[in-house]
């Protein structure tokens, strides 16, 4: 199989330096060693551009910090995805801040009907101007992909929406602020929070998220939140949350999603190697890749 990796040096979607720093401590940790080594036609295709703002002109147009800027890389990284899956190759994102999740869906999302997403994260990101306690984009991108959000995020290539809120399912939420939650019940969103992992087995949530996802899809994206994790257990987070996915717990996720054969496109976020332990982070990042890629079952 073909394998393309972009590497999306994005960290003008949230407020702390270094998670730009996040696809060089993925491929030192081996990535592209690692899906070679399972007989992946890699391609790494580098790290797109991204152009920060001249002056502190913070929280521009709405509540949007650096709007220009995130929207700017994300239109990159939307073409070049676009491209890659048009070759026929898998795209495979390492970020950058979660904000690049509005840019790989605007570029995936062209190619299928009916795009399944799963949203492994702590967070729903599912916040707009309007909702964000933050102005940080990093916590909208869910939203914009739905339609939400500011028309530079939202129309990005032309098109919108980019999914459909009956094909997403949250895995690991534990900090939802009140218009997320608000919004999640307005469109009915799936959701299992960290409550439901603990009382069914992440067995479970995968196999019936597995299920849901397999009958109603054309085609599906992992956009994997390492802030979804643990924090005792990938601490190279800029969001950390306590009581999150375990290690172990995350490995057999992604396995069930190997065994499965769902996925088309995958995207690993929010790795900050200046706030992590000895690059652990990265270091998970990448066996969780190996378990996702079919380690196991090669
Ligand atoms: C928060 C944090 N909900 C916000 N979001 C994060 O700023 O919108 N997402 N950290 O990953
Ligand atoms: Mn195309
Ligand atoms: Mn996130
Ligand atoms: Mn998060």
């Amino acid at each position: 199989r073909n394998m393309s990796i972009i590497g999306v040096p994005m960290d003008l979607g949230q407020s702390r330096r270094g998670v730009d720093m996040g696809p060089s401590a993925i491929r030192y940790a081996g990535v592209v060693e690692k899906l070679e080594r399972l007989q992946f036609d890699v391609n790494d295709l580098g790290d797109i551009t991204i152009n920060r703002p001249d002056s502190k002109n913070d929280k521009q147009e709405g509540n949007l910090r650096n709007l220009p800027q995130v929207a700017e890389g994300n239109q990159k990284l939307a073409e070049m995805v676009d491209q890659e899956i048009e070759k026929d190759r898998f795209p495979l994102v390492l970020g950058g801040d979660h904000s690049i999740a509005i840019g790989s869906l605007a570029g995936i999302s062209k190619h299928y009907e009916n795009l399944g997403v799963i949203w492994y994260d702590a967070h729903g990101d599912l916040n707009s101007g309007e909702t964000s306690p933050s102005g940080n984009i990093h916590g909208m991108p869910l939203a914009v992909s739905l339609g939400i959000g500011h028309e530079k995020l939202t129309n990005m290539l032309d098109y919108q929406p980019k999914i459909k809120p009956e094909n997403i399912v949250i895995v690991g939420a534990r900090s939802l602020d009140p218009g997320e939650k608000d919004l999640i019940k307005e469109k009915g969103i799936k959701v299992y929070s960290m409550h439901e992992i603990d009382r069914m087995g992440m067995t479970k949530v995968m196999a019936e998220t597995i299920d849901y996802l397999k009958d109603r899809t054309d085609g599906v994206h992992l956009s994997l939140d390492f802030d979804g994790l643990d924090p005792s257990e990938a601490p190279g987070v800029g969001t950390p949350v306590l009581g999150g996915m375990t290690y172990r717990e995350s490995h057999l996720a992604m396995e069930m999603l190997a065994e499965s054969d769902i996925l088309t496109s995958a995207e690993f976020v929010e790795v900050n190697p200046i706030l992590d332990d000895k690059n652990k982070t990265a270091t998970v990042a990448v066996g969780l890749m190996g378990s996702l890629f079919g380690e196991k079952l090669k």
